[in-house]
């Protein structure tokens, strides 16, 4: 065949890959083309540029990378070494967050398992993906449709998901099945037991060996996958509040004598005063309800925090684990690893427990991504952009080199990593808790680098604002205060544009 029908040809190829590489594949050809017509030369020895070309159209879709993406339940941004903590020992995470990058204000759009888990899937904020309930208003297959690991599949990667969703889905397992090429879904309680053999098992531990076997299955693939590690860890055992072993029982792999000879120091702002500066509706919410399951008392303080210390160095252990078998498979040069989880913790801060509220401790979450791929000058590389957990859905999709579907409400923050300063960010984040529970206060708001606004949406006077410049521990809510007026009425205008902008899916009450 002539070279000039050739290669016009190639461009008919249907690659199994999305549009984005398709388009990329077929504007390389015409380049290709171009080429070679202008080098007569190069067209006489045609089959030998031919196959220098296809194997670099291959040596580029091959080196996609492969993302590991693990997602921690109820941890805190700061419990962690390499955020400061002094007791929590995460030498795993400290070690990632020294390779990679951690972005130190990372904040969640709703502070809750749920629905973080489906704005982790989806990119989209509760009040558009609308999981408010798990039986009236279930993660909806056609959310599921255009979810990363979906688009991810149909643009060849395999994926896989191991551990709690906590949400229902439209369709069961043939819609889990068309994000997943496998999914083994393990929620509370922690410790089960095998009616046949009277075998007691521990769900993390079996999220682990599930997540082990995916990574060493890897190994032989020619398809690059993505692979979500999704922990009860380390959420509170809430149906057996015996203090340290019932609330919080970590994995056996971590010994009881890791700290227990500590003293661990009281709770910042665990003072009483601070607990009365709360919202007088917070004073009876559910975070303080259970503020007396766990935190009352010295003893259920010091045996809780212990066991949940416990639980995250557990987390901690399992991640060197899976970066060994990355290792192990050869693989690790090309895996990107990120590190999360679905909303902060009280740990007995403002006399509260549990997550739900606008405050700093409920919000902020853990943010580390390591990128073997590009090689930092720099360890512990901190980024203080503000991070939406709406934007993993975007960026996992950019590292694919996925087109981003315009429905995505988060921005890729891939282009920070790669070259960090001089990227105009976002100036907020939004923020809402949307689902309904009679013990948990509804509300929407923002963050700003200065402001964390609030405004609780079933309350009298429910509107707060906290000044971080002058307030950090967020103590005083100056929304009356006439002084900050002006920027009130900025905040609330922009916290409009953000519902006018993110379309609300119909509640479920107003269903037929
Ligand atoms: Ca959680």
């Amino acid at each position: 065949m002539e070279a000039a029908m050739l290669v016009p040809a190639l461009s008919l190829i249907r690659f199994p890959f999305g549009s984005g590489y398709e388009r990329a594949i077929k504007l390389s050809n015409l380049v290709f083309y171009r080429f070679l017509k202008m080098h007569p030369l190069l067209m006489k020895h045609f089959s030998l540029v031919l196959v220098a070309f296809v194997s670099l159209i291959f040596e580029a879709v091959g080196s996609r990378p492969n993302i590991l993406i693990v997602f921690t339940d109820d941890q805190r941004f700061d419990q962690m070494g390499c955020a400061g903590h002094p007791i929590a020992q995460t030498p795993q995470i400290d070690a990632l967050a020294e390779e990679g990058i951690r972005f130190t204000h990372a904040y969640v759009n709703s502070p809750m398992c749920m629905p973080s888990r489906v704005t982790l899937l989806t990119g989209l904020t509760q009040r558009t993906h609308g999981v408010l309930n798990r039986i009236k208003a279930p993660f909806l297959k056609a959310q599921a449709a255009q979810s990363f690991p979906a688009l991810l599949r149909k643009n060849g990667y395999t994926a896989a998901m191991y551990g709690k969703t906590h949400f229902i889905i439209e369709g069961g397992k043939e819609t889990f099945g068309e994000m997943f090429d496998d999914y083994v879904g393990y929620e509370r309680p922690y410790w089960r037991t095998n009616k046949e053999t009277g075998e007691r098992w521990y769900t993390e531990d079996r999220i682990h060996a599930h997540s082990l076997d995916f990574l060493r299955s890897q190994k032989h693939s020619k398809k690059p996958f993505c692979l979500i590690v999704s922990y009860n860890l380390a959420h509170a055992e809430d149906r057996d509040r015996r203090p340290g072993y019932g609330h919080f029982p970590w994995p056996s792999s971590v010994s009881e004598e890791l700290y227990s000879n500590e003293s661990v120091p009281p709770p910042d702002l665990g003072d009483d005063r601070y607990f009365k500066a709360a919202p007088e509706f917070l004073q009876t919410s559910l975070n303080r309800i259970r503020y007396f399951w766990r935190w009352d008392t010295e003893e259920k303080y010091q045996a809780n925090i212990k066991g949940h210390y416990r639980m995250i160095t557990g987390i901690d252990q399992m991640l060197g684990q899976y970066r060994d078998t990355l290792e192990e498979a050869g693989i690790a040069d090309n895996t990107i690893i990120l590190f999360t989880s679905d909303n902060g913790f009280f740990l007995g801060n403002r006399g509260f427990a549990g997550k739900w509220s606008h405050y700093d401790e409920s919000i902020h979450v853990p943010f580390i991504v390591y990128d073997p791929r590009i090689r930092s000058e720099t360890s512990n590389q901190t980024d203080d952009a503000l991070i939406s957990n709406t934007d993993i859905a975007a960026t996992v999709l950019d590292w694919a080199g996925i087109d981003i579907p315009q429905s995505y409400q988060g921005r890729s923050f891939k282009p920070l990593i790669e070259s960090p300063g001089g990227l105009e960010w976002r100036k907020s984040v939004y923020l809402e808790h949307l689902l309904e529970h009679p013990d948990i206060p509804s509300w929407r708001g923002l963050k700003t680098s200065r402001f964390i606004y609030a405004n609780y949406l079933d309350q009298e006077a429910g509107e707060v604002l906290h000044d971080l410049n002058q307030d950090p521990e967020q103590l005083v809510n100056v929304a009356g205060n006439p002084e900050y007026a002006s920027d009130l009425a900025s905040l609330r205008t922009e916290l409009e544009n953000y519902k006018n902008l993110y379309p609300e899916r119909k509640h479920y009450s107003q269903l037929e």
